[in-house]
């Protein structure tokens, strides 16, 4: 699994944009036991530059042959979603462990026939980037939940603010690319799928981008009677928050208040918002992917899988129906395989 270079895992990262940039420092600089030997993006003079400053690491704008080049043990998808399920089942293919940025796959039907490759594998070879689970007060939630304390989970609030989104952002990215962090989140915290899909939509924000109906507030339902609503606002000006709140029979717990540094000055008192997911989420992303190197390196897979991405990508779709529609749209899956339980 690993290779000659002082037993580290030589990493292909697929994918050279922010996601894919951010991850190419962190396993360079941060993750002891992981280089990168290969980087690839569609932008050749990027991959390069990304390349350059480091030891034996080799550009490609083609994903494959960055997968085949010499060192690569393991492959990192940082590419748009679009790209994602031939880099997969590429990767598939060579039999290389992947850790896939979210989502899976743009759709439920090509997040199918990626866990149907897997299927057929016959092994686990693919975690998904569900990095919220990689998050102390996260973990935190979830040890409290799984203890039974608090008794059963009843509800879950959740509120998704970023400062702001690029202009051509849509109302169905404020699903796929930002609800879907809860659809998963919610999905593993109460240990349940989500069912139904409903969303309401308030007078758009005016600094909203033309066409984008931001915010919204999505409700969804699970198989053992949970509900759980998203305030999801991408452009609320003021920073980067993600809260949630669980209410159970006995009680309830909350994180995400950001209780950092407080200070006390002129009148009154304060803290600091994080500006964005990379600066509020930069120790989950850590531990994430030095989760997965880690359970690589001794040939395992742990983390969110091939099932949660398709599982999220079902209630994408039931969200964006529900959006469109503005109906309650039940969520259409195939039953869990025994593979993935
Ligand atoms: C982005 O893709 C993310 O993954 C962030 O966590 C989320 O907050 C943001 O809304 C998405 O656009």
């Amino acid at each position: 699994m690993t290779n000659a270079t002082g037993g580290r895992l030589g990493v292909a990262v697929i994918g050279a944009g922010m996601m894919g940039a951010d991850h190419v420092r962190r396993i360079d600089e941060v993750i002891s036991g992981a280089r990168v030997a290969a980087v690839a993006d569609i932008d050749e003079a990027r991959a390069q530059d990304m390349a350059a400053g480091i030891d034996g690491c080799g550009a490609y704008t083609d994903p494959v042959a960055a997968m085949s080049a010499p060192g690569v043990d393991a492959v990192l998808i940082a590419s748009p979603g679009v790209a994602h399920e031939a880099a997969l089942l590429a990767a598939l293919e060579r039999d290389l462990p992947v850790l896939c940025e979210k989502p899976l796959t743009t759709g439920s039907e090509s997040a199918l026939r990626v866990l149907e490759a897997e299927l057929r594998l016959g092994h686990r070879r693919i975690q998904v980037g569900y990095m919220r689970r990689y998050d102390a007060e996260y973990l935190q939630l979830k040890a409290l939940l799984d203890s039974g304390e608090l008794g059963r989970p009843l509800m879950l609030h959740c509120r998704h603010r970023n400062v702001s989104v690029h202009r051509y952002f849509t109302d169905e990215m404020l699903i796929n690319d930002s609800v879907s962090h809860e659809f998963d989140a919610a999905r593993w915290l109460l240990g349940q799928e989500i069912t139904a899909v409903q969303v309401l939509r308030p007078t758009p924000n005016g600094h909203a981008p033309a066409g984008l109906g931001d915010p919204q507030f999505v409700v969804f339902e699970t198989d053992a009677g949970a509900v759980v609503d998203v305030e999801i606002f991408v452009t609320s000006g003021f920073g980067y928050q993600v809260q949630a709140e669980a209410v159970c029979e006995r009680g309830t717990a909350r994180i995400g208040e950001a209780h950092g540094l407080m200070t006390n000055v002129n009148g009154r008192w304060g803290g600091a918002i994080a500006p964005d997911f990379l600066a509020r989420f930069t120790a989950a992303y850590d531990r994430e992917v030095r989760a997965w190197v880690d359970a690589t390196r001794r040939g395992r897979v742990t983390g969110p899988g091939t099932w949660d991405g398709y599982a999220v990508a079902a209630a994408c779709e039931a969200g964006i129906e529900a959006q469109r529609t503005g109906r309650r749209v039940p969520v259409r899956m195939i039953d869990r395989p025994p593979f993935f339980s």
